[in-house]
């Protein structure tokens, strides 16, 4: 199961109370006042860990709070602090307040936390009051509550490149070929049920690069057809988009009418996500019909930068790998 959105209620923990007390020891008569202050609250904090891929874990558990302080004591103890609750989230987290409907905080690379809701702070214990002319003091003051907050917990997962493509299209063959991850391939529809990031390695001291594997899109995916399009927001950090056509589709479609509806179903997620810069990856090119249809293509788009691939002959593969980091030298800002 993979989950990538989640709402989540939070509490951290109330402040201590201060404590009311006097000394009392044999041959000290009235000892005055030694209450001491209540320990603070737990806070709620969000860490990004690298190790964690996915929100799901709270699917399950969506409610978490953080230790309250101990009351403060007599002989002037001071309450212990409650313990902090620490949630793991992965990179790329967004998290939405939903009572104030703002995005409050956003965890990226590993080890960065948020504190995302304060405990209380404990209270003071009634020696903090004696004085002069009150010696003998009653008065306390009680922890404050931890705040608490209802969130919406979002993942879009960070990576340079993203493959859109239709389903079938080679999209989790090509990330095998290009990165150390293994993702199942087969020859039927939506074989990949959720996103995934791989990393592709240059050597020579060039910077890796990151590609998403998605699920494939459909004609009326805005209409929830197929797995519909809210895995899209796993490309929206994407630098690079890289379109991946079946040119060796045995029911005669054509790549063309393919890559129209590619960019019809994203416009209808965010037409923002059409003005990224792109690439055309044309694979299947070991089948017949495929150069045809390749030339048509580039007849068509002779701007639009194509790479014909085989990923079953290899073919183009690494002319394909070469042409990424270039581009990203080109835009310093890619991991945006
Ligand atoms: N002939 C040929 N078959 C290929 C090529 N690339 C991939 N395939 C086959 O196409 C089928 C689909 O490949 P996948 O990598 O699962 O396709 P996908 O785009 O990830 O599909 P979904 O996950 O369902 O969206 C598999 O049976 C692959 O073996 C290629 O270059 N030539
Ligand atoms: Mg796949």
């Amino acid at each position: 199961m993979f989950v990538d959105e989640v709402e989540v209620k939070l509490k951290a923990g109330d402040g201590g109370d201060g404590c009311l007390s006097f000394r009392r020891e044999k041959y000290i008569p009235k000892g005055g006042p030694n209450g001491g202050d209540g320990g603070a609250g737990g806070d709620v904090i969000l860490l990004c860990d690298c190790n964690v891929s996915d929100l799901v874990d709270y699917k399950f558990k969506p409610h978490a709070h953080a230790q309250s302080g101990e009351p403060g004591m007599g002989s002037q103890c001071h309450g212990k602090n409650g313990q902090d609750c620490v949630l793991k989230v992965p990179a790329g987290t967004i998290v939405h307040n939903l009572e104030t409907g703002k995005a409050v905080a956003e965890l990226l690379s590993h080890g960065n936390q948020v504190i995302l809701l304060k405990g209380g702070k404990g209270g003071l214990g009634n020696e903090h009051f004696k004085s002069a002319t009150n010696q003998a003091p009653r008065q306390t003051i009680p922890g404050t509550p931890g705040e608490r907050g209802v969130f919406r917990l979002e993942m879009k997962s960070i990576a340079q490149i993203g493959l859109v493509g239709f389903p079938n299209a080679g999209k989790s063959t090509l990330t095998n070929l290009l990165t150390a991850t293994r993702r199942k391939t087969g020859p039927y529809p939506f074989t990949t049920l959720h996103p995934k990031v791989g990393t592709i390695n240059y050597g020579d001291g060039l910077p890796s690069l990151t590609i998403a594997d998605i699920p494939g899109l459909v004609e009326g995916a805005h209409r929830n057809r197929g797995l519909g399009f809210r895995f899209l927001r796993h490309i929206e950090r994407c630098s690079l988009l890289a379109f991946i056509l079946d040119m060796g589709a045995e029911d005669g479609r054509s790549a063309v009418e393919d890559y129209r509806i590619l960019r019809k179903e994203l416009g209808c997620y965010d037409p923002q996500l059409l003005e990224r810069p792109q690439l055309i990856i044309g694979n299947k090119m070991d089948m017949e019909m495929a150069e045809k249809r390749a030339g048509e293509f580039h007849k068509k788009f002779p701007n639009i930068p194509f790479f014909p691939i085989s990923c079953t002959t290899r073919n183009g593969i690494g002319e394909l790998k070469a042409a990424f980091p270039p581009i990203f030298c080109a835009e310093p800002t890619a991991s945006a």
